[in-house]
């Protein structure tokens, strides 16, 4: 999907490292290690989050692309190394909810754990490396990133207590988030072809993170009048602006200088201590499903993972239309 900035990563979840290799990052670019770090330990910190993260203090290697810390022009190779990385058990009885069941028909796998191990989302960490690196070329353009959690499963404040109280019930929770990324240029995305709307591509970057099962712009329309929901447009102090936000930035597919304001909803994690009902794949039989170590709740670290997600496009389309082999060529074209 994404042509200017593009990767692909490699890895399992107790395999010896998760791998990514970025194509198309300009040079000359600084690429701060310790901000990459403390990206990571953002994703492993939150409250609900299982005893792996005791286990794994990730940190990324940068084995190729980079000269003297700065960029060559050369593809990224990012190394997170596996400190929990050894043989596990096989499992034969399907996880509801979780990609157990259509992975393992999908790829005739009888043990559940060669599903296990990829879905897991634990291969997030590497993505959030990544972008990493996609938020260090967005903030030489002056962009910035925050997210927050809006709802843990029903409720909107006491999210530990919520969390707790799960946890003792042997049972796990989702929620609500928002991203919010700030000074995007007017103009990133476009309106000419389906696949090019800047919403349907992040869409499709937040939606296709392991648990998440909506994403919305801005305010949520139903049931506004037009009156109500769309933002008018003013000409103050010589440059046009919007009083309101209800579109979240994005105005036919493309950004229209307001913040971007991504929200999206987490379903909770399927692996429980007091497991459903399910089928064991082995002998056809009526049984608990599988359960191992795992989060009670991910809400934090996937609000995390969202926007690395998010900048990974960002950082696509900056490069799109702005275009350059080196940072100063970027730099220069924006300016123009
Ligand atoms: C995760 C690592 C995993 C899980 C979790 C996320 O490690 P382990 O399986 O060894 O505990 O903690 O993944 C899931 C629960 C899941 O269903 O995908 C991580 O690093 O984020």
């Amino acid at each position: 999907m994404l042509n200017n900035f593009r990767f692909l990563t490699a890895g399992e979840s107790h395999g010896k490292c998760l791998t990514a290799i970025i194509d198309g990052v300009p040079s000359n670019l600084t690429v701060d290690i310790d901000f990459i770090n403390n990206e990571l330990k953002r994703r492993q910190t939150g409250y609900g989050r299982s005893s792996r993260m005791q286990l794994e203090t990730d940190t990324v290697e940068i084995t190729a692309g980079i000269h003297n810390g700065k960029t060559t022009g050369a593809p990224l190779c990012l190394v997170i190394y596996n400190k929990d990385f050894n043989e596990k058990p096989p499992f034969t009885k399907f996880r509801p909810g979780h990609a157990d069941f259509a992975g393992s028909i999908k790829y005739n796998l009888s043990d559940l754990r060669d599903v296990l191990e990829r879905s897991s989302a634990r291969k997030t960490a590497i993505e959030v490396a990544v972008g990493a690196v996609a938020k260090i070329i967005l903030k030489e353009f002056g962009i910035t990133f925050s997210s927050k959690i809006l709802q843990i499963g029903s409720v909107t404040e006491n999210f530990e207590k919520e969390i707790d109280m799960a946890k003792d019930q042997g049972d796990s929770l989702g929620g609500k988030f928002e991203v919010i990324f700030k000074n995007l240029p007017i103009g990133l995305g476009s309106y000419v072809q389906w696949d090019r709307g800047l919403d349907g591509k992040i869409a499709q970057a937040v939606m296709s993170i392991g648990a998440v099962k909506a994403v919305e712009f801005g305010k949520n329309p139903l049931g506004e009048k037009g009156s109500e929901y769309h933002d008018e447009i003013f000409f103050e102090n010589g440059k046009f602006i919007h009083k309101t936000n209800n579109a979240g930035g994005i105005e036919g597919g493309m950004t229209n200088g307001e913040d971007l304001i991504v929200r999206a909803v987490m379903k909770p994690i399927p692996t429980m201590s007091k497991p459903l009902k399910t089928v064991d794949k082995e002998t056809l039989q009526m049984c608990e499903a599988h359960f191992e170590r795992s989060d009670t709740c991910a809400v934090e670290a996937c609000c995390v993972v969202a926007e690395a997600r998010i900048a990974s496009v960002l950082a696509d389309e900056l490069m799109q239309k702005f275009g350059g082999d080196s940072i100063d060529e970027m730099k220069k074209h924006y300016k123009e």
